[in-house]
C-alpha cells in the first residue's frame, strides 16, 4: 500500500466532518469468514451463493437453503472481529467524542461490525443471526447451537417456516435502512469503501451517490474493483491492516 496516499486519506478523514464507510464479504475475510466470490468450502463446493441466496431457492429446496444459513450462521457465531472492524468502531468513537457523524452500511449479515463495538451500523441485507417466520413475520434469534430441523418450523405459525432475516437476490432492501445509508452518502465529505466488489445493486451505488455529492471517496481493499476506476484514492491490501495503519496515520484523536 503507497504511503503517500495513506497519508493523504488520513489528513481528509481527519478533517473530515462526516464520513460514510460501505463494507463487504472482504471486511470480514480475515475472520475467517469466507467471501462470495471465494470458492465455497467443502460441503457447499457444488453450490453457488447468488442461486442459494435467493426467494426461489428456498421455495424450491427450502431444507438445504436454510441449512446452507444454518452452516454460514454457526460460522459467524465462531468467528471473532478483526483488527478492520475494531479501527471501524475506533474511527466512529473518535468522530462522535468530536461531535462528528460516522455512519456504518454493511452488506454484511454477520454481525461483526457490532460485536467489534460500532453502535451506528446499518444492516443493508439484514442479519443472519435473526430469523423470521414465513407467515406472520415475526423474528427470532436462533439459539448459538446448530439447527436440528430443516427447514426449522416457525412456532409463530401452524405449519410455517423460519428463514434467515437476510435480503436475498431479488428482494427489496429494508427501505427505510437504505434511505438511511443514501442520505448519509448525500451529506458525507469521505466515503470508505471497503472490502467489497462493488457489484451488488443498488448497495453498490451508494458511493457513486456520494461521489455526485462531493464527497472524497476511497477504496480499501486488496485488487481492483468495479468502482476502482473512478474512486479519488485506492488503499491496495487487507482491511485488517490498513484500517488500524490508518487510524494511526490520523494522529492523536
Ligand atoms: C434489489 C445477503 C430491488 C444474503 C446479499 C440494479 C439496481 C437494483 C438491483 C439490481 C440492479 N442490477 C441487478 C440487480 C439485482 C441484484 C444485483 O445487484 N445483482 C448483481 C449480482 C448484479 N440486486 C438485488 O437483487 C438486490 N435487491 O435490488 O431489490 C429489486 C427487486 C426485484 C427485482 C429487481 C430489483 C438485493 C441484493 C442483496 C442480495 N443479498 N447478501 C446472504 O448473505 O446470503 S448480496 C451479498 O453479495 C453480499 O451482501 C454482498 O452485497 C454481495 C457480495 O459482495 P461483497 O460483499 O462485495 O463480497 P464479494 O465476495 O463480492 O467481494 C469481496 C471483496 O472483498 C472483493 O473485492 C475482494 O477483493 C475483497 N477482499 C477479500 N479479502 C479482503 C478484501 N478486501 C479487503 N481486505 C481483505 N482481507
Amino acid at each position: 500500500m503507497d504511503a503517500g496516499t495513506l497519508h493523504l486519506v488520513a489528513e481528509r478523514l481527519a478533517k473530515a466532518r462526516r464520513v460514510v464507510a460501505i463494507t463487504g464479504a472482504g471486511v470480514s475475510a480475515e475472520s475467517g469468514i469466507r467471501t462470495f466470490r471465494d470458492t465455497m468450502d467443502g460441503l457447499w463446493k457444488e453450490f453457488d451463493p447468488q442461486r442459494l441466496a435467493t426467494p426461489e431457492a428456498f421455495e424450491r429446496d427450502p431444507a438445504t437453503v436454510t441449512r446452507w444459513y444454518d452452516h454460514r450462521r454457526l460460522g459467524c457465531l465462531a468467528a471473532d472481529p478483526n483488527p478492520g472492524h475494531l479501527a471501524l468502531a475506533r474511527l466512529e468513537a473518535r468522530l462522535a467524542d468530536a461531535g462528528l457523524g460516522f455512519v456504518l452500511a454493511t452488506q454484511n449479515v454477520d454481525r461483526l461490525h457490532q460485536r467489534a463495538g460500532s453502535r451506528r451500523v446499518l444492516e443493508l441485507h439484514g442479519s443472519i443471526m435473526e430469523w423470521r417466520c414465513t407467515a406472520t413475520g415475526r423474528k427470532l434469534v436462533p439459539d448459538p447451537s446448530p439447527m436440528t430441523r430443516f427447514p426449522p418450523p416457525s412456532p409463530f405459525a401452524e405449519g410455517a417456516l423460519l428463514r434467515p432475516d437476510v435480503v436475498w437476490f431479488g428482494e427489496l432492501l429494508p427501505m427505510e435502512v437504505f434511505a438511511a445509508a443514501e442520505r448519509a452518502s448525500r451529506a458525507c465529505d469521505v466515503f470508505l469503501s471497503v472490502g467489497t466488489s462493488s457489484v451488488v445493486f443498488p448497495a453498490a451505488g451508494l458511493i457513486r451517490t456520494a461521489a455526485a455529492h462531493g464527497a472524497y471517496t476511497v477504496e480499501i481493499n486488496r485488487e481492483e474493483t468495479a468502482a476502482s476506476v473512478w474512486v479519488d484514492a485506492a488503499l491496495r491490501g487487507p482491511s485488517g491492516e490498513v484500517l488500524p495503519r490508518l487510524l494511526a496515520a490520523m494522529g492523536p484523536g
